[in-house]
């Protein structure tokens, strides 16, 4: 008989903590599964890469991502109404609302739940350490807002120390 039994718990030991040493981000936990298969489609320039890494955290979390590339990236916006100072580089829409920016998958995900009389989420801007912008390790602490259709915006989440 091999003398497994003694090693293995060095093993455990150290598995453990490595994974304390590889810091994640809040929204690389995994999320409460989305109930159906759920499309959300993406509109962004082609040459725009931390959108496309946004693209792998959502369907990290089991959104079936519709790509759509595009240089009318204003045009769309204007078309969805996204309002111009909470714009970001990529537009998306799932169930009828509009995802702007970086927001992470938590909070999509919470608002297909709970359906409120919403325009959508927006991330204003590009604020390094968000989903798709984590170069490098640094991390702003950023808010996600919601906006009506009449532009009114508010709060939804934030994420100050993640
Ligand atoms: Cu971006």
């Amino acid at each position: 008989m091999k003398k497994i039994e003694f090693k293995s718990p060095i093993i455990i030991f150290f598995l453990f903590f490595t994974s304390i040493l590889k810091a994640e981000s809040v929204w690389d936990k995994p999320t409460s599964a989305l109930s159906e298969a759920t499309q959300i489609t993406v509109y962004r320039s082609p040459t725009c890469g931390c959108c496309g890494k946004w693209l792998d955290h959502l369907r990290k979390h089991g959104f079936e991502v519709k790509d759509i590339k595009t240089e009318e990236m204003n045009v769309i916006k204007g078309q969805l109404g996204v309002p111009q100072h909470l714009g970001s580089c990529h537009t998306a829409l799932v169930n009828g609302y509009i995802v702007e920016g970086h927001v992470p998958a938590g909070d999509i995900i919470k608002l297909l739940k709970d359906k409120p009389d919403l325009a959508g989420l927006t991330v204003p801007g590009m604020v390094t350490g968000s989903p798709g912008m984590e170069m490098g390790g640094d991390k702003e602490p950023f808010e996600v807002f919601s906006f009506d259709k009449k532009g009114k915006q508010e709060k939804y989440s934030e994420y100050l120390f993640y």
